[in-house]
């Protein structure tokens, strides 16, 4: 793909990018969405997040020497579309980039039958994510105690305020003549914060000149790779990380991560107009869960949050840690359609629910008996507030081999329906298992 040419007008009419985006607390079930569809891509591209990210594919006939086989892939760095051959990666400018990370991940792939070296690029304005950001994110987290984030500890909160205090170092900076004075620099104002923690800086120099070296064929402008991509009309697909309720804006900060994992992102992260969005998928699983700390109105800490648990196998991809879980929450569902817009729908894990008697769907908060009319940024009110919740029959049966709208029973259909008529906005695809193939298509 020629990647320096983008003198010529865009053509906003064609060439649009689809959007996928978590639309609660991250965890919906966006990789395989972003699988399936980029079946039919060209470009798969990050513009948010790090490693910090979880994205689980699972493909039932990988194709392997010896024959097809079911194989899971774990995405965390690089983007989840890669595992279908035609599709190219791109990890954007919004993205902060732990490069010995992306190696060791590029190399699992490569481990599981999945060449993709040569279809793998990074921007050149991504943020870098070093080991001292790792170290002080989990001493960052101490010093918080009880109010802790609980965060990945992959460095992503220290590496964008990196970038926010303009002290941070660029995938480009890394070819500086003066790259390693710069980074003797930061290191010695973290050691200035936090003490002298252990960090053999000298060593950590001469290990990113090796990695420069190999991250080479991997660097391309960012822009000037989406917009010839777009020029040339190839398909674009962006991949949302985390979520809108982990958005450093609109989600429930501080209990947040520290990007724009919202809309804003998609555009700020690549580098392309709002006019170039296309769809824009909003992923959501049909119940909630949330992995880390902060206020989550619909948990269940009782016997149907250990059932939507174990059931639904939520632990988190990265951490391994246990996620905690509760009733599917529309009043966040609002919130986060209105900022992100979502066109369709794709509803995940429909099938965890299968054993229910009844299912709950949270439709209001109050607080002081009275009906709130949107989702509160102060937390104390947050935590205080009474839910109300819609109770619908549940289905009973098992959902697992239905492929058709109608083929799901009556209550599952009516539990999708009711919240497309809460929302306003279609629901286009439901997941009824991890599978690629384990998917309602509704038109
Ligand atoms: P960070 O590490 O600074 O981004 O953490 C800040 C908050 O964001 C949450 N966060 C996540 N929530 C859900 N899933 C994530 N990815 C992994 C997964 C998580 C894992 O797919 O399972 O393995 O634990 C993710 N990444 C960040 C985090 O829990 C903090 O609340
Ligand atoms: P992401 O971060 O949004 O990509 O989601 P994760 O991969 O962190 O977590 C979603 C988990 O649910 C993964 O283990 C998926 O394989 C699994 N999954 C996705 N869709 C479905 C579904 O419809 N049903 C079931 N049972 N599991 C699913
Ligand atoms: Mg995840």
């Amino acid at each position: 793909m020629n990647t320096t040419d983008i003198s010529a007008k865009p053509d906003l009419a064609n060439a649009k990018a689809n959007v996928i985006l978590g639309a609660q607390w991250g965890d919906e079930g966006k990789g395989k969405l972003v699988d399936i569809l980029a079946h039919d891509v060209d470009v798969d591209a990050r513009c948010a997040g790090g490693n910090n990210a979880g994205h689980t594919i699972v493909v039932e006939d990988f194709p392997t020497a010896d024959g097809p086989k079911k194989q899971k892939f774990d995405f965390h760095l690089l983007p989840s579309g890669l595992v279908n051959e035609k599709c190219v990666g791109l990890i954007g400018n919004g993205v902060v980039v732990h490069v010995p990370s992306f190696f060791d991940e590029l190399q699992q792939l490569i481990n599981k039958g999945l060449n993709c070296a040569d279809r793998l690029f990074i921007s050149d304005r991504a943020q870098l994510v070093f080991d001292f950001h790792q170290t002080v994110d989990g001493l960052k987290e101490v010093e918080l105690g009880g109010s802790s984030i609980g965060t990945t500890k992959k460095g992503i909160g220290p590496a964008y305020s990196s970038k926010a205090s303009r002290s941070g170092l660029r995938i480009h900076h890394l070819y500086d003549d003066d790259f390693e004075h710069k980074f003797r620099k930061i290191v010695e104002g973290r050691f200035k914060r936090y003490g002298h923690f252990e960090y053999d800086t000298e060593a950590e120099i001469r290990r990113y000149k090796e990695l420069a070296n190999r991250l080479r064929p991997h660097i391309v402008d960012g822009v000037a790779f989406i917009h010839n991509a777009f020029k040339s009309n190839k398909k674009v697909l962006v991949e949302g990380a985390n979520a809108l309720m982990l958005d450093i804006d609109f989600g429930t900060y501080p209990f947040v991560t520290s990007s724009s994992t919202s809309i804003g992102g998609v555009c700020t992260g690549l580098g392309i107009p709002p006019g170039r969005v296309g769809e824009v998928y909003g992923v959501v699983k049909a119940y909630t869960t949330r992995v880390g700390g902060g206020p989550f109105p619909s948990e269940q800490l009782n016997d149907v949050g250990v059932h939507l648990q174990e059931v639904g196998a939520e632990y988190g991809v990265t951490t391994g840690r246990r996620r905690r879980t509760g009733w599917l929450d529309l009043v966040v569902m609002q919130y986060s359609n209105v900022i992100n817009g979502y066109t369709q729908i794709n509803i995940t894990k429909l099938d965890v629910l299968d054993q229910l008697k009844e299912v709950k769907i949270a439709v209001a908060y109050y607080l002081n008996g009275k009906k709130l009319d949107s989702f509160p940024a102060d937390l104390k009110l947050l935590e205080n507030v009474q839910v109300e919740y819609a109770t619908l029959s549940g289905w009973e049966s098992d959902i697992s081999k239905c492929r058709t709208w109608f083929d799901l029973p009556e209550n599952a259909r009516k539990y999708i329906e009711f919240i497309e008529q809460y929302l306003g906005v279609p629901v286009t695809s439901i997941g009824v298992g991890p599978g690629r193939s384990d998917m309602v298509l509704k038109e």
